[in-house]
């Protein structure tokens, strides 16, 4: 099988494996957690950030980063095709008790003139304005690259009317390879940084949620709320601390891959290229092939090739380190045979 429906289908490499074998564990609950400690260590210091928790799941580190910046009642701002919208389940107004104000984005990117004019007014008519939220890199806009510009733009208009940021950085060392900036390049215009380990840096599991100390003490009490309080789980933090170090910068083999794959797909006729490729995810409609995006999937399926629906006619297609550059070629020459 050649999977190609997610960067989280990665598994984790041998020394992934013997980390954990090897892991120093005590109660995390306790902080006692050497390796748990050494990670959010680590990845604080990374992000650019005064502390870091290590929390079970990208979509856990997003929703405690909405419990702990908003009140119920609050209204978010983010972008209509946002994870955090779009693929957690309702969870925001679920659990915080918040409800969205989603905006349009051009290849994920919202415009920082809307967010101004989405933000409340004090009225009592009016939900508070709690949290901007942004996606980089933009899952559902094909894995874009939000700029630096525009975050420091959005940044500004947050800082003017005092509300925070958080950024779904699910995917930000994609960004940030692609780029070639540093990491705090980005950071520095968010308040609060969600990146998933378990993603193209190839994990077994788990997330890092960024901020500032004192969000971070509040930010722990609602992992805790969560059920998300972990005892000796330097077993699974240590692949998470392999996964952060040693496997960010491959990810450009990534990207190269989803450029070889995106060009060799729009040259089938019948397919259609709908993303930019920024980074690993490639998107094409394939409505010219007089199927719908479940025909197609399930086609490929039984050539051994899996992909993604990503709406009735659009296909998600998404390299990885288990991808190899023969393995693009091969899908394409099924794909093409089809
Ligand atoms: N994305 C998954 C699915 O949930 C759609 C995928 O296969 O792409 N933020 C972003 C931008 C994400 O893409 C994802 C996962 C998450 C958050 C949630 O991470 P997990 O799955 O760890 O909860």
């Amino acid at each position: 099988m050649i999977d190609l429906r997610s960067d989280t289908v990665t598994k984790p490499t041998e020394e992934m494996r013997k980390a954990a074998y090897s892991a120093e564990v005590g109660d995390d609950v306790y902080g006692e957690d050497p390796t748990i400690n050494k990670l959010e260590e680590t990845a604080a210091q990374l992000l650019g950030k005064e502390a870091a928790l290590y929390v079970t799941s990208g979509t856990q580190g997003n929703q405690i980063a909405v419990l702990t910046h908003c009140r119920p009642g609050n209204e978010i701002i983010l972008e209509s095709e946002s994870h955090i919208f779009y693929y957690e389940s309702g969870a925001v107004a679920a659990l915080a008790g918040v409800q969205t104000r989603t905006i349009k984005g051009e290849r994920g990117e919202m415009c920082p003139k809307l967010i101004g004019e989405a933000i409340r007014e004090a009225d009592q008519h009016f939900p508070e304005t709690g949290l901007i939220c942004l996606e980089n890199t933009h899952n559902r806009a094909g894995g874009a690259i939000i700029s630096i510009d525009n975050m420091k733009d959005i940044y500004k208009v947050g800082r003017e009317k005092n509300i925070p940021i958080h950024m779904d950085g699910a995917r930000l060392f994609n960004a940030v390879a692609a780029s070639q900036k540093p990491v705090t390049e980005f950071t520095q215009y968010c308040d609060t940084v969600q990146i998933c380990l378990s993603k193209g840096l190839g994990a077994p599991v788990g997330s890092i949620l960024a901020g500032s100390k004192e969000f971070i003490k509040a930010a722990h009490k609602w992992r805790k709320r969560l059920g998300g309080g972990l005892r000796q789980a330097g077993i699974i933090a240590a692949p998470g601390l392999v996964a952060l170090t040693t496997m960010r910068e491959r990810l450009i083999e990534d990207h190269e891959n989803a450029k070889v794959l995106a060009d060799g797909l729009a040259n089938i006729t019948g397919i259609q290229l709908v993303n930019k490729v920024d980074t690993n995810i490639v998107v094409v409609d394939v409505s010219g092939l007089k199927m719908n995006s479940t025909e197609f999937v399930e086609k490929l399926k039984q050539k051994d090739i899996l992909c993604g629906t990503f709406g009735p006619n659009l296909v998600r297609f998404v390299t990885h380190f288990n991808v190899s550059t023969e393995d693009i070629n091969q899908t394409l020459k099924i794909v093409h045979q089809l």
